[in-house]
């Protein structure tokens, strides 16, 4: 057959060239990654002779290794995406000066992450619940927050602790009743704060009404509401994010897909059924008065046709088979748009999607304005080093996080707004994994938080991040709850010993942020009056505790409020401009935002050594310091970050 050449009509194809290929989005961000894994930097790609090769000609260099499947899903991903990258400044709906008046709230609001199980027990049963958040929320109203993030507290039998929803209009028994919820709602908004539910829309739980229907009746509407099939056979290779095929067998030569826990089944959102019902779910919501919310693995939703086999060298290269045919998906677009014009816009609600492995060109779909699809997306590529995995134990040098920042701060487009997050309740700590010794614990603290609340975007702060919080000295496997870490320790241990297993496991479990919140230094660190706790730190609230640093001016959560408090004032950090200097300088982090008024200049220190730094000028006012005085010799210590103003 012959293979029309190039990009005719749009259509990418074996005969394209790499440059082509650079020119669309998705093949952009694609082939940036394999540059980023291979560390070759991604401009010799457009500028160099290599972008002359077509696919055909990396095909033949690479002896086959990347197999046809490798080429067939690449392609059938890039022309399905195959309009332009969105230009920076070309996108109409808000510009330049003028955006500002128009900011939508979100733009220069700070998030505070709630992991509901683990933030406060009101009832002493040792599981957090509504109430006891609750009872929380003046403080995070003086911490100066001003939006709160929570994640499930849809009725679930917890197999995911919550990611496995049983009833979407109803609550979790464990953690209150609906009129609870509603009590929260009105509470926060009442403080003059925002709140955002977790959507987890991807799939249900198996104990669902739905899925119980479709799995009893052949007939039921329903079962064409997730993805069953017949046969003796596997119905294709893919795997589970949770270890093991992600088909589940029921009787009879019945089979249902579960990307996930394997009773968190997933949901086909080509049946138009379904797709209504989950945005009468979602309005339900909105008409309690939720004001947005954060969509879980969101990018996920559209499945390839057919759900053909995964390419088995994608599956090795990201750990996953079958993941080319559902993360950036044919229809995703569409229904994401659809999702946002028939339940967010009516409703003016905020929604940030979960989007693990989206880079930055498809970022720019998803959330420019003029799109109408997401407002912001959360994706991971910053969380670890190049070549690491979060199982991986190693040293997480922070001028990749500098250089990763400085990209996205220049290139993601004055029409699309960063997500700003290190922490969350599905990663080990980020102070842990750069100084992982805790030796400048609480400095390195603080430099992140000031990072992290004067870049551009918006920030979400997970909790216990406030104070410090780190990860956890686990000791056995019993203390570990999450389900992701049990599955991968059994299926380790098949091919090790359970000790390597463990350590492996204590790497990146999950549960390092899932510990109970510590407010004070008593028993449970006061996250429950009870005698027990569903799960158990090591201790560490003795010394590190809300209750403590409030009282401390040094402290970081007295840092953190003082910044939140600052970024409160001038809208410009959320807002305005950019610029980072000394870029080339390894371990110097430094940069100014400013608007037409005012102008700020932050200055880190990324490594534990000392560092040289040019005399400041005098008109250079200091504002803040991750150290009670700057450095005066030239000379920034350990982790030493500081804020200045710059009067003119
Ligand atoms: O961590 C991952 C891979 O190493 C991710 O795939 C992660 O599972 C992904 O970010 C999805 O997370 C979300 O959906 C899961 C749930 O377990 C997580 O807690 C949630 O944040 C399934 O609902
Ligand atoms: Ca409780």
């Amino acid at each position: 057959m012959k293979v029309r050449r190039s990009i005719k009509g749009g259509r990418l194809t074996m005969d394209s060239h790499l440059k082509e290929v650079w020119r669309n989005p998705a093949g952009q961000d694609i082939l940036k990654k394999v540059c980023l894994q291979m560390n070759v930097p991604a401009g010799v790609i457009v500028k160099g002779p290599l972008g002359n090769l077509t696919l055909r000609n990396l095909d033949k260099l690479t002896r086959g290794k990347l197999s046809k499947g490798f080429f067939d899903a690449f392609l059938s991903i890039l022309n399905e995406n195959w309009e332009k990258p969105i230009v920076q400044g070309r996108d109409t709906a808000e510009k330049g000066e003028g955006e500002k008046a128009a900011a939508p709230w979100w733009k220069t609001a700070v998030f505070y992450q709630i992991y509901p199980r683990s933030f406060c027990d009101s009832n002493r049963d040792g599981i957090g619940d509504l109430p006891g958040i609750i009872s929380k929320l003046d403080y995070l109203k003086d911490l100066g927050v001003d939006a709160l993030w929570l994640s499930p507290v849809y009725d679930s039998p917890n197999d995911d602790n919550g990611y496995d929803i049983r009833d979407y209009q109803n609550i979790m028994e464990e953690f209150g009743k609906l009129e609870d919820m509603e009590r929260f709602i009105s509470e926060v908004h009442k403080r003059g704060m925002r709140l955002i539910m977790d959507l987890v829309i991807n799939h249900t739980s198996d104990e669902h009404k739905w899925f119980k229907e479709a799995l009893k009746n052949e007939d039921s509407p329903y079962r064409d509401f997730y993805f069953f099939k017949k046969g003796k056979e596997r119905p294709n290779n893919w795997t589970s994010f949770f270890e093991g095929s992600a088909w589940r067998y029921f009787e009879e030569d019945l089979w249902a897909l579960h990307l996930f826990s394997s009773k968190q089944m997933d949901l086909n959102w080509d049946n138009e059924a379904l797709r209504s019902q989950v945005i009468s779910m979602i309005r339900w919501w909105l008409e309690k008065g939720v004001d947005g919310f954060r969509m879980d693995v969101i990018n996920y939703i559209s499945k390839r046709e057919g759900l053909p086999n995964g390419d088995e060298t994608i599956g090795q290269m990201m750990g996953y088979t079958g993941i080319e045919h559902y993360f950036y998906g044919p229809k995703l677009h569409q229904y994401l748009h659809q999702i946002r014009m028939e339940a967010f816009a009516p409703f003016d609600a905020f929604s940030v999607g979960e989007t693990p492995g989206i880079g930055m060109e498809m970022a720019k779909k998803l959330t420019a304005r003029s799109r109408q699809e997401l407002d912001l997306i959360f994706n991971f590529d910053h969380l670890e080093t190049p070549g690491h995995t979060r199982y991986d134990n190693y040293r997480y040098d922070l001028n990749y996080l500098k250089r990763y920042m400085i990209d996205w701060m220049e290139n993601y487009g004055p029409q699309c707004h960063m997500s700003l997050f290190w922490d969350n309740h599905d990663n080990p700590r980020m102070i842990s994994k750069v100084d992982p010794e805790g030796l400048y614990r609480f400095k390195l603290a603080k430099m992140l938080m000031l990072v992290q609340l004067t870049l551009k975007g918006t920030p979400f702060l997970y909790q216990g991040q406030e104070i410090g919080m780190c990860n956890q000295n686990f000791t056995s496997i019993e203390q570990l709850r999450d389900i992701e870490a049990k599955n991968r320790y059994e299926k380790l241990c098949e091919t090790m010993t359970a000790e390597e297993a463990f350590l492996n496991v204590l790497s990146g479990t999950r549960d390092h942020a899932r510990v109970p919140m510590q407010w004070e230094d008593g028993a449970f660190g006061g996250f429950t009056k009870g005698d027990s706790a569903w799960m158990e730190g090591d201790g560490d609230y003795w010394n590190c505790n809300v209750e403590g640093q409030w009282e401390d001016d040094n402290s970081v959560l007295q840092f953190t409020r003082r910044l939140l408090a600052l970024r409160r004032e001038y809208p410009l950090f959320g807002l305005g401009r950019f610029r980072a200097t000394n870029q080339s300088r390894k371990n110097l982090f430094t940069y100014y935002r400013y608007d037409k008024d005012t102008v700020f200049y932050v200055e880190c220190n990324l490594g534990q050594k000392p560092l040289y730094v040019g005399k400041r000028p005098g008109n250079f006012i200091l504002i803040t310091s991750s150290y009670c005085q700057e450095s005066v010799e030239k000379m920034l210590k350990p982790y030493e970050a500081n804020l200045y103003r710059v009067v003119r």
